[in-house]
């Protein structure tokens, strides 16, 4: 298989065997590393997402498949060009209560942190009572939430609307990802029931421009 494929066919069949040499060889080739994870990596954790919704894969071979991932970033991350604007602004990170999908959390904490900002990632299956805690101790701007089963876009709706009853809506503007959300459920759903910022990104690009117009 040429280098492209191979790389996606690892993801998709979970095997990390010669992984590194594979992810040097396409850096020495001129790719970026982000190239690497948005154009051949995530395509192949796409086709794992479509065999899994389809019956056609199993869980434990979904796990290795993230797993393979999870090892590809942190080799790549090193790797990843780093802005020198340090201080632009704190923001937790969350993936919500009883939702464990972290890779989209974790691609959005490497994004942000190299392009000036400070993440406290509090990791998985947070509730909000945790989120707010961390957002007040830490000091932090904003708060990100990430969550990608149907399930987590109610629980996001109720963190906003549990932040709104506290009052702390005008203190932290959100930004809402993951899988299962759409720009509609959030600007039309979310926006009306919460009183301060609340934004969709896409993916980890579109967090970054949001921070950076959240924090101009
Ligand atoms: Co799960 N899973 N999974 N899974 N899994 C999905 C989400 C699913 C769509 C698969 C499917 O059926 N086709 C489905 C959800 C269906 C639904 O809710 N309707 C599903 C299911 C059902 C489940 C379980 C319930 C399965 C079970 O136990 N029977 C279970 C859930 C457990 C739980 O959470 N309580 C489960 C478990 C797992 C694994 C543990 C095996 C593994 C996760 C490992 C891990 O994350 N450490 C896993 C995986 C890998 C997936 C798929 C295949 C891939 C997810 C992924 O990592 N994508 C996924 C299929 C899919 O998403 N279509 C699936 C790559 C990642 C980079 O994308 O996170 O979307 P994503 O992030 C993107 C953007 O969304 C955005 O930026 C990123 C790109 O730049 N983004 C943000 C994300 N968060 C953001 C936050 C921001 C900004 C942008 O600001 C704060």
């Amino acid at each position: 298989l040429p280098l492209e494929e191979r790389l996606k066919r690892r993801i998709i069949d979970g095997e990390r065997n010669g992984l590194e040499a594979d992810l040097d060889t396409a850096m020495a080739e001129g790719r970026t590393p982000l190239s690497i994870i948005n154009d051949l990596l995530l395509d192949g954790m796409k086709v794992v997402g479509e065999l899994f919704g389809s019956g056609q894969m199993q869980l434990p071979f979904v796990l290795q498949s993230a797993e393979v991932m999870k090892t590809a970033v942190a080799y790549l991350e090193p790797h990843m060009e780093r802005a020198d604007d340090d201080g632009k602004g704190r923001i937790v990170l969350a993936t919500v209560k009883g939702d464990v999908h972290d890779i989209g959390k974790n691609l959005v904490d490497i994004i942000l942190s190299n392009n000036g900002y400070d993440v406290v990632n509090i990791g998985i299956k947070q509730p909000i009572t945790a989120i707010l805690d961390a957002a007040e101790e830490h000091r932090a701007d904003a708060i990100g939430m990430s969550g990608l089963l149907v399930k987590s876009t109610v629980i996001m709706k109720e963190n906003l609307a549990e932040m709104a009853t506290r009052g702390v809506a005008e203190r932290w503007p959100v930004l809402l990802g993951g899988a299962a959300l759409t720009r509609a459920y959030v600007e039309d759903d979310l926006r009306s029931i919460y009183p301060g910022q609340v934004h969709y990104a896409r993916d980890a690009f579109e967090g970054l421009s949001l921070m950076d117009r959240v924090m101009a």
